[in-house]
C-alpha cells in the first residue's frame, strides 16, 4: 500500500488552506493541516493581494504538515484564475500584485478592441485567437492595462507567472507557467496551447515576458533549501497540479468518463464563482460560443473546459458583509434559513450584473438594481439572500439552455462540486430552476483535485506520463467516486420556476 502523503496548497478568492492526502485502505482520506483568509487589501486606490500573508500562512501550513506527517511526497498550488506576478531578471518582483476586481481593468476590453481593428472585428480576432469569454478581468486586460498607464513593470519586468506559478516559485526557485491557469489568461491558443504571440505583440505587451507552458502532473524539483529549513520538509517534490482551482474541481468530478464527445452531464464549481459547463475532447471556437460568451478553457490531459463565469456566491458572502457594517452579526445557516422562509420570486437580480461586480455595499446595490428595474426592494432580510440564490439559480436555467446548444446534446445530470455544495437550499433551487437531477460533492473537489494530479506526477496514480493522462484521470475519478459520498436533488417542483425565467430574461435586455 502506498501510503505517502501529498500536500495540497488550495487557494480561493476568500480563503487559503493546506490540506494532507493519502490513499489509505483504497480510499482518498484528507486532512486539513491549515486554514486562513485572504483579504485583498487596498494600496492608493488600487486593490492588491496580501501575497507575503498568504506566503506566510502557506510556509505555517507546511511546517505544521511536517511535523505531522513522516513520509510528506509532494506539495502543490493551485489558486484562482487570471491574476498574475511579474518578476525582474534580479527575481524581485516587478508591479504590483493586483486583484482582479481592480478598477484599473475599467474599459480595456473596448480598448484591446479598439487596437485589433475596431469593435466588432478586434472582437472577432479576440476570440478566434483565444476561444475565451471576454471578462475584463482577463490577464490580458490587466496587461494591457499596464501598459496603457505606461507602467514601469513593462519595461523592468522579464518573466510573467500565474499566482499558482509565483507559490511554486517561491517553493522551488523555478519558474514555470503551468497550462491550465495560463488558459485563463486570454493569450493562448486553446488548439495548440501557445501564446497568441502575434495578438499580444499587437496589444504592446512584451512577449519575452511569456516562457513554455508546463503541463499538470510535471515535477519541477524539490523544495528549496531555504524552504526546507523553515518548513521541516526535506526531500519534498513540487508537483505541478492543475493550478487553475476550477480545472483541479473540474478533475474531482464523480462522473465515470472523461472529456466525452457528447456529454450529457455538466458540471457547476460553485464557490465565490459559479463556473458551469461542460468537458470536451477538444476546444469549441464558434461563431456560437462567441455570441454565448462561453470560454474554452485547458483541463487536464489536453481536454478543454467550456464553461461560463456566472455570479456564483459572491453576492450572497458580500450581503453578509453588508450586515455586519450594519451592526448585524448572521450566521451562513441563519442567512440560508431566512432566505427558505421568505417569500420566493419577490426580486429577480441578475447575478452578473455589474453592479454587482464590486460595489461597497452589496445591500445598497440590490436596492439600486431594484429601483432601476422597477422591482418591489424585499420586505425583510431573508428576501434579500432569497433573491441572491434564485437569481443564481436562473442564471443556471439560462448557462444550461446555451450549453445544450454549443454541445449539440440534452444534459441530463448537472454535477456541483466545491463549497457551494453546503448551501443545499441553492442546490434544490438549481434542481427545480433547472429541471434536472443535481449530484453534489464532493466539497473539497478543488483540493482533492490538486492532489490526485500530484498523484499522477509522482506515479501513484497512472503512468507518471503528463502526456498520457485519460487513463490517469479515469482511475482517479474512480477513486474519488470510492471516497466520497455524493447527494442527489431531484426537482420537485420546476414548473414554479417558469414565470421567473420569463421575466429573468427580461431584466438582461
Ligand atoms: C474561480 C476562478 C474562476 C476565475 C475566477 C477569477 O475561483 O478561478 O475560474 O475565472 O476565479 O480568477
Amino acid at each position: 500500500p502506498n501510503t505517502s502523503v501529498h500536500l495540497a496548497v488550495d487557494l480561493g478568492a476568500s480563503s487559503g488552506r493546506v490540506i494532507a492526502g493519502r490513499i489509505d485502505g483504497g480510499k482518498l482520506q484528507l486532512e486539513e493541516v491549515h486554514r486562513f483568509a485572504n483579504d485583498p487589501v487596498m494600496i492608493q486606490n488600487s486593490l492588491q493581494w496580501n501575497v507575503h500573508g498568504l506566503w506566510a500562512e502557506i510556509l505555517e501550513g507546511l511546517r505544521i504538515a511536517a511535523t505531522r506527517f513522516e513520509s510528506i511526497r509532494s506539495v502543490g498550488v493551485d489558486t484562482w484564475g487570471v491574476d498574475y506576478v511579474l518578476v525582474d531578471e534580479n527575481d524581485q518582483i516587478a508591479s504590483p500584485i493586483r486583484h482582479y476586481r481592480d478598477a484599473r481593468n475599467n474599459g480595456m476590453v473596448e480598448r484591446a478592441f479598439e487596437i485589433l481593428g475596431g469593435a466588432e472585428e478586434g472582437r472577432r480576432r479576440m476570440f478566434e485567437a483565444t476561444g475565451l469569454q471576454f471578462m475584463q478581468i482577463n490577464s490580458v486586460f490587466q496587461l494591457l492595462s499596464a501598459v496603457e498607464h505606461n507602467e514601469r513593470s513593462m519595461q523592468i519586468a522579464d518573466g510573467f507567472m500565474m499566482m499558482g506559478d509565483f507559490f511554486h516559485w517561491l517553493l522551488s526557485g523555478k519558474r514555470s507557467i503551468e497550462a491550465t491557469n495560463a488558459s485563463t489568461s486570454q493569450m493562448l491558443d486553446p488548439r495548440t496551447g501557445r501564446w497568441q504571440t502575434e495578438m499580444i505583440e499587437a496589444l504592446g505587451i512584451p512577449t519575452k515576458l511569456l516562457g513554455p507552458v508546463s503541463l499538470p502532473a510535471t515535477t519541477l524539483g524539490n523544495v528549496q533549501p531555504s524552504v526546507a529549513e523553515v518548513t521541516g520538509l526535506k526531500d519534498v517534490a513540487v508537483v505541478l497540479p492543475a493550478t487553475h482551482d476550477t480545472a483541479s474541481a473540474v478533475l474531482a468530478v464523480p462522473v465515470d468518463g472523461f472529456a466525452p464527445e457528447k456529454p450529457d452531464w455538466c458540471y457547476i464549481s460553485s464557490g465565490t464563482w459559479s463556473l458551469m459547463g461542460c468537458e470536451l475532447a477538444s476546444p469549441r471556437v464558434t461563431e456560437q460560443c462567441s455570441e454565448f460568451n462561453f470560454t474554452n478553457e485547458g483541463g487536464v490531459g489536453g481536454s478543454t473546459r467550456l464553461l461560463k463565469n456566472l455570479g456564483g456566491l459572491w453576492i450572497f458572502q458580500q450581503l453578509r458583509k453588508s450586515m455586519q457594517r450594519r451592526g448585524n452579526e448572521v450566521t451562513w445557516e441563519s442567512m440560508v434559513t431566512q432566505a427558505e422562509s421568505a417569500a420566493p420570486f419577490q426580486l429577480l437580480i441578475d447575478p452578473d450584473h455589474p453592479d454587482f461586480a464590486a460595489p461597497t455595499d452589496m445591500l445598497d446595490a440590490i436596492d439600486g438594481f431594484a429601483s432601476k428595474t422597477g422591482q418591489p426592494k424585499p420586505d425583510a432580510e431573508g428576501g434579500y439572500y432569497r433573491a441572491s440564490l434564485e437569481g443564481l439559480a436562473l442564471r443556471y436555467r439560462v448557462c444550461l439552455g446555451m450549453l445544450e446548444q454549443l454541445v449539440d446534446n440534452r444534459i441530463e445530470t448537472i454535477h456541483i462540486v466545491g463549497g457551494g455544495t453546503m448551501n443545499e437550499l441553492l442546490c434544490q433551487m438549481t434542481a427545480d430552476a433547472c429541471n434536472r437531477t443535481v449530484i453534489t460533492g464532493p466539497v473539497e473537489a478543488t483540493a482533492i483535485g490538486n492532489l490526485l494530479m500530484q498523484m499522477v506526477g509522482t506515479g501513484v496514480i497512472g503512468s507518471g506520463n503528463p502526456q498520457e493522462l485519460t487513463t490517469a484521470v479515469l482511475q482517479s475519478r474512480k477513486l474519488v467516486r470510492e471516497s466520497f459520498a455524493v447527494k442527489t436533488y431531484t426537482p420537485h417542483n420546476a414548473a414554479q420556476w417558469d414565470e421567473p425565467a420569463q421575466r429573468f430574461v427580461g431584466l438582461a435586455d
